[in-house]
């Protein structure tokens, strides 16, 4: 590893135009689970996202769903960012585009507008009627159940990107933007699987960027890497960004 590591860091060092991608691997040393990870944890090996992570799935039973993301908010609650999060926040000048839709980067200092949440926000409810734009912030301590829009009248649901649905799409075009005018990618934590978010690694690589992945299991991101470090964010991420003050084009 020390071997690889020096080689990323060699790599970092010569890269003006730097950004990180990042999955539900970098909060599981926080104690999130992931979603697909061979572990019995993983939450699509738990539950069916068809049911939990989809507009008919909320058609079919919307308080189940509300429950389980309520569920999912009181986990969220009780955990805190890991030296992962903080390796990358202390990179004030970098952007995260993250599939996650947890708050730890944030809560780990990163700027807010330098965090592109491409599935959206599990900290927000949203008006389920896409004429409707009424958004709020949840009590994360203390979700409340299913309940209309007091603007509209339809149903409120949590701020996420469920299948099917598509990307916020200005975070999504500053995501695609970006990615065409990178030197380096540092993905973490993820299976690159889901689309069009996993898309973006390949855009880079089209565009030029060399990668760089952080992840325990290669997997399909590991085969576009240039430097694969095979281990967890929050062991490999304070060694790999030490001392790096890392910029990202906007
Ligand atoms: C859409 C939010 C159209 C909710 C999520 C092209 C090809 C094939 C399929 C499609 C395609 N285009 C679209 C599709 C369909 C679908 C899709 O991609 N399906 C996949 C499964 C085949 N995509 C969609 O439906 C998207 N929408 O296409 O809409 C459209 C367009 C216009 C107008 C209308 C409609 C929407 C996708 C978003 C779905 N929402 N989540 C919620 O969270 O509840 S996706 C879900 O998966 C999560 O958000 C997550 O972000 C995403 C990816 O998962 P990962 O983050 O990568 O997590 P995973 O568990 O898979 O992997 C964890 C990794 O971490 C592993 O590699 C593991 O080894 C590693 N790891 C573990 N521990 C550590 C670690 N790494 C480092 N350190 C550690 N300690």
């Amino acid at each position: 590893m020390d071997e690889l590591l020096q080689t990323a860091r060699a790599l970092l060092a010569r890269c003006a135009r730097v950004a990180a991608f990042s999955g539900a691997g970098l909060s599981a040393e926080s104690g999130l689970s992931t979603f697909r990870d061979p572990d019995p944890d993983a939450l699509w090996s738990r539950f069916d996202p068809t049911e939990l992570a989809s507009v008919a799935g909320f058609e079919a039973d919307p308080e189940r769903v509300i429950e389980w993301y309520n569920w999912r908010r009181g986990r969220h609650a009780e955990v805190r960012p890991n030296p992962a999060h903080f390796a990358l926040a202390a990179q004030s000048r970098l952007v995260q585009i993250t599939q996650n839709v947890d708050s730890l980067l944030e809560q780990a200092g990163a700027d807010p507008e330098r965090v592109y949440h491409l599935h959206g926000s599990i900290l927000q409810d949203r008006c389920h009627n896409p004429d409707c734009a009424y958004i709020e912030i949840v009590d994360m301590q203390g979700p409340p159940p299913l309940r209309a829009c007091p603007r509209c009248g339809d149903r409120l649901r949590p701020a996420v990107v469920w299948f099917g649905e598509a990307l916020p799409a200005s975070t999504w075009r500053k995501a695609e933007a970006l990615c065409r005018q990178l030197d380096c990618l540092l993905v973490v934590g993820t299976s690159a699987t889901v689309y069009p978010a996993a898309g973006l690694i390949e855009l880079a690589r089209a565009h030029g960027s060399r990668v760089i992945v952080v992840d325990p299991n290669p997997g399909a991101a590991g085969d576009l890497a240039d430097v694969f470090l095979a281990g967890a964010a929050g062991q490999v991420l304070p060694a790999l960004l030490e001392g790096f003050d890392l910029e990202s084009p906007l």
